[in-house]
């Protein structure tokens, strides 16, 4: 095995591959640079729809609130009372109704900050708020699938630099959750182990892949990561929601959300943007034991601040490509001092 020669990778969750040629690290870049996106300088906005006792677009007003705080999306993708129905025209004009809701969170009242530049304590606020919101959104008939996630950063479509996330909760299950489901049930039924667990105890012995971990997470850029620093955070207990884990483990969840956002922006010295989401069980009130609990980051930077990584050309006419390894990106994400650099 030469990983240093063009190989390919598979994601046994997804069952996707991803071509990795490390000798092109080498090749000089004169493409697009983008620019470096500076943090928020005001602890409070009066023009930001999400900063406490502000306007929002839709027309409500935010409470003065202190801590975190909930809302309906007021430009909601999904709605609750969608009519059912179904069409289907010789399996090739196939649609169907589709149910749900779409809630914005407020991280924080405080308008400058960034999950990376919050205190533990407060990400744990965060944390037991997507666990509350799992359980109610799960816990309505019509909702089956709870997505929890954060777009950081206007390179990957955020709208705000106020601290925020999304929940979008719906009743068919999404793509990548559905290729994740396969993958982890046909594993469970041949193994009687989750695929990650299986998976972490191999990186644990091999450690060249593990960027932190505290005694009940894991963060570490996977073997098959497509993303120049993407990384997978994996709970060491096998549970299949946020909802199921112990007050000390979403403690364990907040530590290392933290150290690997202040990671990610010490890397190029720059508020890290990125996308970055849980996979959970699905809440059709069924039991999922071989569905484990992780979060993904998806970041776009490649090789600085301004130098993004485009999904063009060959990727999107054939499969994903990566130059940097995962072990190197690994490297880079471990050296890293895990105090923020402002
Ligand atoms: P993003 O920054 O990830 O785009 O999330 C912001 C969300 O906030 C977005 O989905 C919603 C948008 O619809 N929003 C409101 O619900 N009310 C507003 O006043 C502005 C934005
Ligand atoms: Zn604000």
């Amino acid at each position: 095995m030469d990983l240093s020669a063009p190989h390919r990778r598979l994601n046994p969750l997804t069952r996707e591959w991803v071509l990795v040629s490390p000798q092109r690290t080498q090749r000089p870049w004169q493409g697009q640079v983008e620019s470096v996106s500076a943090p928020a300088a005001l602890t409070y906005d009066p023009t930001c729809y999400l900063c406490p006792g502000n306007p929002r677009a839709g027309g409500a007003r935010n409470p003065a609130y202190s801590q975190t705080f909930v809302f309906e999306n007021d430009f909601a993708a999904l709605k609750p009372d969608t009519p059912e129905w179904e069409s289907n025209e010789s399996g090739l004009l196939v649609a169907a109704s589709e149910a749900g809701r779409c809630r914005v969170i407020c991280f924080s009242p405080r308008h400058d900050l960034t999950l990376a530049r919050m205190p533990v304590s407060e990400i744990e606020r965060v944390v037991n708020v997507w666990v509350q919101q799992f359980n109610e959104l799960g816990g309505d008939p019509r909702i089956n699938a709870v997505q929890i996630f954060e777009n950081r950063g206007e390179m990957m479509g955020s709208s705000n630099p106020h601290p925020h996330g999304q929940i979008w909760a719906n009743k068919s299950i999404p793509n990548e959750l559905a290729k994740e489901l396969t993958s982890q049930n046909e594993y469970f039924q041949a193994h009687s182990s989750t695929l990650l667990s299986d998976y972490l105890a191999m990186e644990q012995q091999k450690a060249d892949r593990i960027v932190c971990a505290n005694d009940h997470f894991v963060v570490l850029v996977p073997f098959w990561a497509v993303w120049p620093f993407e990384t997978l955070v994996i709970s060491t207990r096998p549970v299949s929601a946020i909802a199921d884990l112990s007050a000390e483990e979403r403690q364990g969840l907040a530590d290392v959300l933290h150290r690997i956002t202040v990671r990610y922006d010490n890397l190029f010295r720059t508020s890290f943007p990125y996308t970055m989401g849980f996979h959970q069980r699905p809440t059709d009130g069924r039991d999922y034991p071989s569905f484990h609990l992780h979060a993904h980051f998806y970041p776009p930077l490649l090789r600085s601040a301004t130098v993004k990584k485009f999904m063009v050309g060959y990727e999107m006419l054939a499969m994903p490509q990566r130059d940097i390894t995962a072990e190197a990106a690994a490297r880079n994400l471990r050296e890293l001092p895990e105090r923020h650099y402002l």
